[in-house]
């Protein structure tokens, strides 16, 4: 059989001291943190599109990088390579799982019908060497974007055809994750935004989107696929508006056409960013509202304006994740999916090993240092005194719903010599830091 990386063999944990660049320095999956092991708490997962599909190609330059499998000429003899690449790579990376759109891992047939039946192909050698290795399937998803027909759109395309189109692909790929035994199913709307209101019925866009999902709801029940359906927000790009924005307005869109019981998000951290939010803002407001299911663990450049989706390597940001993800209990079953993809610059195959050994590294330093700091519950306590004048007297009347205008001002009109405590946050960063340092 081919092997695609002979120059590594199994990325194994080290220890901070080794100087193995192929070694992992943090990631220890069988250390326990807390109840449960590393890999457990991190369910990391490789993104099929960047890693094994994408070349490197750019605006300004075609692919650059070293792909051997790609090196035959059959479409679907190098989708099967691309197959036997991955399960070679997740078994020497120890990453448990995988996500693909269905475009990623089949070739396009000439119609619908021949491109559902490369799929089915594909999709059953998958299955053998999952099998076979024990990889499992974190979310399907289906490329809704790509292919010049969503150009408008998809669900929000103003051409029915479009819709019944994709509507076809989504129960295919949901099938497909379905007989994977995939845990989760991943809607990011590609197309589904607009360029200008001066050629969009923004309302019947918006209800068609509600409709096709509330469709995807209804079919999972039919088959009996129990995968938890997850939206990935993003702002802008490729639409200057996307309708999935952010956390904060995908909570609004689905509790105005009712979908707020059957999906949760999966947030990605350069679209937090391009939403001009923290990561960590974001999976704190979907945590506090019960809709935290997923991350696309990566990473934006602060000085650029667009998705650079680079690997997570900032270990500020991946604490501040993993104090989220430990405060909500899990991510299961969702998990941390690397979708982020390597420079065109570093286009060796062992590049892929390097950026991921980076990204795993942080979000298991990220795990120690935020376990830490909420044993200590020294940021969780200051919160709590913070917030003390709510839990007796006016406060507690308060949130009770004890009292009204009337009350609170002849309250106000006998207390309006006011005591503030200081916010710290100097000194807060100061603890941050200091636990970052010590891990
Ligand atoms: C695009 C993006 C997608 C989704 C899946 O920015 O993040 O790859 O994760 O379609
Ligand atoms: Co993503």
């Amino acid at each position: 059989m081919t092997v695609y990386f002979p120059e590594v063999s199994k990325v194994l944990y080290e220890g901070k001291k080794t100087d193995n660049p192929l070694a992992f320095r943090y990631y220890d999956p069988q250390r326990v943190v807390g109840e449960k092991t590393m890999e457990e708490h991190l369910r990391f997962s490789v993104a099929y599109w960047h890693t094994f599909v994408a070349g490197g190609k750019d605006m300004f330059g075609s692919d650059s990088a070293q792909r051997p499998w790609d090196n035959l000429t059959d479409p679907m003899e190098i989708a099967k390579a691309r197959v036997y690449a991955a399960f070679e790579f997740m078994e020497k990376m120890q990453i448990p799982y995988f996500c693909f759109h269905d475009v990623d891992v089949a070739p396009e047939g000439s119609n619908l019908k021949e491109s559902l039946k490369n799929l089915d192909e594909i999709a059953a050698l998958m299955k053998e060497l999952m099998a076979k290795t024990g990889k499992k399937l974190l979310w399907g998803t289906t490329n809704l974007f790509s292919h010049p027909r969503f150009m408008h759109g998809a669900a929000t395309s103003p051409n029915a055809d479009v819709f019944a189109y994709a509507a076809a692909r989504v129960k295919h790929t949901m099938e497909i994750t379905k007989e994977l035994g995939g845990e989760n199913y991943v809607f990011w709307g590609g197309r589904e935004g607009y360029e200008t209101l001066l050629n969009t019925d923004l309302k019947l866009e918006l209800d068609n989107l509600a409709r096709f999902l509330h469709m995807a709801v209804d079919y999972a029940k039919k088959i009996g696929f129990t995968g938890q359906f997850l939206i990935e927000p993003k702002p802008k790009e490729p639409t200057k508006h996307q309708y999935d924005y952010d956390v904060a307005t995908v909570l609004g869109f689905l509790r105005t056409y009712g979908l707020e019981k059957d999906f949760k998000v999966n947030i990605e951290a350069n679209h937090a960013t391009l939403a001009g939010h923290t990561f960590q803002h974001e999976l704190r407001l979907a945590r506090v509202n019960g809709i935290l299911g997923s991350v696309d663990a990566n990473q934006g450049d602060e000085l650029l304006g667009w998705d650079t989706d680079q690997f997570p390597t900032n270990v500020y940001t991946t604490t501040l994740a993993m104090y989220e993800i430990l405060l909500n209990g899990g991510l299961a079953p969702g998990g941390l999916n690397f979708d982020a993809k390597v420079r065109r610059g570093s286009f060796e195959p062992v590049d892929l090993f390097y950026a991921h050994i980076a990204g795993m590294d942080a979000f298991a330093h990220g795990l120690l240092v935020a376990d830490r700091l909420l044993t200590s519950g020294a940021l969780e306590e200051f919160v709590a005194d913070r917030y003390r004048s709510y839990r007796s007297g006016i406060g507690e009347q308060i949130v009770q719903g004890k009292v009204g205008f009337e009350e609170l001002s002849a309250y106000a009109l006998e207390h309006d010599q006011i005591t503030l405590g200081s916010g710290r946050q100097e000194l807060l960063e100061a603890i941050l830091n200091r636990y970052i340092l010590e891990v």
